[in-house]
């Protein structure tokens, strides 16, 4: 529970595991009556920042779901746990864009910014998107949507507030901070730290003129980085995309940009019945163009084939280091060509491990 104080021994865990894999810090003693004194007298501890640095690191490589994660030693962690007004937080959200890339570096690094951690009774602040550049969706009267689906209900609430978007399909949300001081406020993304890829097909000279565009940077701003006992409920990370997300599930989902009829007709696919495979066809073609789009831009980004063999090199490397690698066989799994993909003929251990992220409901349990 998030009032509660630090459960000792996770933080015991953590401070010998961060010690066993860094033979240069030496006993883990010192450190260790330390923490104990410290949660004695206050309910908690603060990491120093080998500690706070190499804790991301272990959530990144205990994440089950995450199949990018052969590159969790090169996570860039941004220490900002001193910064809590609003203000500052979004210049600091800002300033994570930035640093995770731009079309002037053509470069995309994982990188994770950690705000204050959760102290025992005290409120604290937080961001309400799921993810810092997303788009708005508006329901018009007739029960249709413009732009992302997902996003109808965010939309709504921050139009509430004040928030007017273009009605644009690709509107970028503004971020929405709550701090226990400040109550909740809005602030717009400057264009800078919107890097946006254009999406065109390398054969189908018509798919330009349907105006798609996606991201480039994922960052998730709503889960909760647990370590060693420490709640950091706002540390938003990001790495690049693997094409099938946009490709497979963004722009395809019935429940999303459901464009899948839409570039079957543009195909000129027979799509009277399930049976001609048009879904499959279209789902193809749109993934090509996402992926064709990204190298354009100099935006990096994987495909499935290439990061599922990555992954499996990742669970071998973690072998021979004598750590199990936890995965979830039904997230590992690309959503398309999945028997094709290295990752679908195996099964995987099971395991909660921590450090880890956490949907913010559960992370507090
Ligand atoms: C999930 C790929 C970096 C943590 C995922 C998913 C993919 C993926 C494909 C499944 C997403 C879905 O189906 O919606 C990658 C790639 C990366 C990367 C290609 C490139 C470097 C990172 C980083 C972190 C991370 C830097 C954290 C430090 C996670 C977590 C999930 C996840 C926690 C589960 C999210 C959830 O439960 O909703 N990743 N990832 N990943 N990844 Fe990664
Ligand atoms: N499927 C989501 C993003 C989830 C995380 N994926 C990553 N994470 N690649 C989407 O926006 O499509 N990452 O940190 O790189």
């Amino acid at each position: 529970h998030r009032d509660a104080a630090v459960d000792l021994a996770e933080a015991e865990e953590f401070v010998r595991r961060v010690h066993a894999e860094h033979p240069d810090l030496g006993s883990p003693d010192a450190r260790l009556a330390a923490v104990r004194a410290q949660v004695a007298a206050t309910g908690t501890y603060c990491h120093t920042s080998v500690e706070l640095a190499f804790g991301a690191k272990l959530a990144w490589r205990n994440a089950s779901r995450c199949i990018g994660r052969l590159y969790w030693r090169s996570l860039v962690v941004r220490d900002r746990r001193y910064v809590t007004r609003a203000e500052s937080i979004f210049d600091e959200l800002v300033q994570h864009l930035h640093t995770a890339g731009s079309p002037a570096r053509r470069a995309i690094r994982p990188v994770l910014t950690v705000f204050a951690p959760a102290r025992p009774g005290v409120p604290f602040a937080r961001v309400w998107n799921e993810q810092l550049i997303r788009y708005a969706g508006y329901r018009a009267e007739d029960g249709s949507v413009v732009g992302d689906p997902r996003y109808v209900q965010f939309t709504e609430a921050v139009t509430e507030r004040g928030w007017r978007g273009k009605h644009s399909p690709f509107d970028v949300l503004p971020i929405v901070v709550q701090t226990p001081d400040e109550g909740v406020r809005v602030f717009e993304l400057p264009e800078s730290a919107v890097w946006e890829v254009p999406l065109a097909h390398p054969d189908l000279p018509w798919f330009a003129e349907l105006e798609l565009t996606w991201h480039a940077v994922p960052a998730i701003s709503n889960m909760r980085l647990s370590i060693g006992g420490v709640e950091y409920p706002l540390a938003p990370f990001n790495g690049w995309y693997m094409g099938t997300e946009i490709g497979a599930r963004n722009l395809a989902d019935a429940d999303r940009y459901d464009l899948l009829p839409v570039v079957a007709r543009r195909m000129g696919l027979d799509t009277s019945s399930d049976r001609t495979l048009w879904k499959d066809r279209a789902l193809v073609e749109l993934n090509r163009a996402v992926l064709w789009s990204f190298d354009r831009a100099g935006a990096r980004i994987s495909d499935h084939h290439t990061e599922s063999h990555r992954f499996l090199e990742h669970v071998r490397k973690e072998e021979r280091a004598g750590r199990p690698t936890p995965a979830d066989w039904t997230w590992i799994v690309p959503p398309m060509s999945s028997a094709a993909t290295p990752v679908f003929h195996r099964y995987y251990t099971e395991l909660d491990l921590r450090p880890n992220f956490y949907p913010d409901e559960e992370a507090a349990l």
